[in-house]
This record gives C-alpha cells, structure tokens and sequence, in this order.
C-alpha cells in the first residue's frame, strides 16, 4: 500500500498516522542513532505501527542511498525519500529502489513543482509536497499532488529553527482538504502531534522519536 493509502487507514483504524523518520543526524542534536543500527529503529518504528517511514538521504543530514536502499528492502511499510531534489534523475531513481514517496520541496521547485510531482506519478511514485508559507500552499494546491507537507520549520535555515506546531494550524486551511496533509517537523510531544492532528491527518517526526523511550504511545 501506499503513503497516502496507509495514512488514511491509519486513520480509519483510529490510530494517530504518523510517518517515522529515522534521522541519523540533526544539524542541531548532532548524532541522533546513538551507537544503534538505523535497521533496529526500522523495527521499532514498525512493532509502534506507524503508518510509513521517512529516511534523509541527505549529506547535510549523514545520509545516503545504500541506507534507503535497505530499508526499503527490509520494510513492507511505505517508505518516503527525503532529499532536496532539483533533478527527474533523482526521481526515477528513487522509483527504482522501491520507495513509495518522494518529498518535493517548493521553496527548492517554484513553479517546476507541477511538473515534478506529474512526473513522480507517472513513475509510481506518492508525492508529498513541501510548504512553509501561503505563496507555497497556492503553488502545492495547483499540483496533482496526492500529500501536502506544511513543515513547521523554516528549511532556509535548517534547525537553529525549532519549528512550532502553531504553523500547521494557521497554514491548514490555505491546504488543499482532498489531499493528505501533513504536518512536518518540531514534534517534540504527544500534546504537540495531537495539535497537529487536530487539522492534519498525519504528522512527520523524527527528533522526538530518535529520543523516545515510547514511540507506541505517540501512535496509539
Ligand atoms: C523531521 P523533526 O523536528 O521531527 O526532527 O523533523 C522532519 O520533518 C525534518 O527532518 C524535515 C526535513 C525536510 C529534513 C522536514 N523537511 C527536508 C530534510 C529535508
């Protein structure tokens, strides 16, 4: 099943639909793996059941393709690539190694994003668009995107921002209500994802998981 699919029957299941990153590394915590083997927080991730999981392939973050490679390998979850993509390459490779989404950043894109996301559908791809203010939910609301991320932090300067829920709630409804939106970024707690669930239908976390004695009780 796909991203959006699996958010939606989490969903229905009552659960809360979050979407797991393993982030090996934060600009602002430094290592975040700890000695541990990103496959054994794959595993965690999964016994929580969350609805998919996310993987930075970025360099800025420590991260690389092999890593996606295996965890898509090793997962039947829906597995989302998170990079700063400028280039299709990217996208068919990303399609080849058995992901199920692509992130695509508007602050990176403007107004190539339709295009992008046209051509992540066409190679099987779910899309998750990413935004950070109005002018960027107008360019998402005018793709054939199937997810709209609002990320909580401004990406131009990385993690000296902590991000804030509060931009979930004031963005939402300049989002699309027929894709799948997500609320990205600064989760630190459960009141915090059960705020952004309030308007989104899935959040994307990664610090406060990688830290998380109880992953389980964000989910259930
Ligand atoms: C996770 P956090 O605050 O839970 O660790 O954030 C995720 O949203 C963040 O890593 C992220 C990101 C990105 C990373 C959101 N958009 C784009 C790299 C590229």
């Amino acid at each position: 099943m796909n991203l959006s699919n699996m958010v939606k029957l989490r969903k229905k299941e009552g659960a809360n639909p979050v979407i797991a990153e393993i982030k090996v590394y934060s600009p602002k915590h430094g290592d975040l793996l700890r000695g541990r083997d990103p496959l054994d927080i794959l595993r965690i991730y999964e016994r929580s059941g969350v609805a998919g999981i996310s993987y930075i392939t970025a360099n800025e973050f420590k991260g690389n393709f092999d890593t996606l490679r295996q965890i898509c390998n090793e997962t039947d979850l829906p597995v989302l690539r998170k990079d700063f993509i400028t280039s299709k390459g990217e996208i068919e490779r990303t399609a080849e190694v058995g992901a199920s989404a692509i992130l695509l950043i508007t602050r990176i894109l403007g107004e190539k994003t339709a295009e992008f996301v046209d051509y992540a559908l066409d190679h099987g791809l779910d899309t998750l668009v990413e935004v950070h203010s109005i002018e960027e939910a107008r360019i998402a609301n005018e793709t054939n995107t199937t997810m709209i991320g609002i990320n909580n932090r401004d990406i131009a300067i990385l993690e000296r921002d902590d991000g804030n829920v509060e931009l979930t709630e004031r963005l939402c409804r300049h989002v699309r209500g027929d894709v799948v939106r997500v609320s990205e970024s600064g989760i630190r707690s459960i009141d915090d994802l059960k705020r952004a669930l309030k308007c989104a239908d899935a959040a994307l976390i990664g610090t406060a998981f990688m830290m998380a004695e109880n992953t389980e009780e964000f989910v259930r």
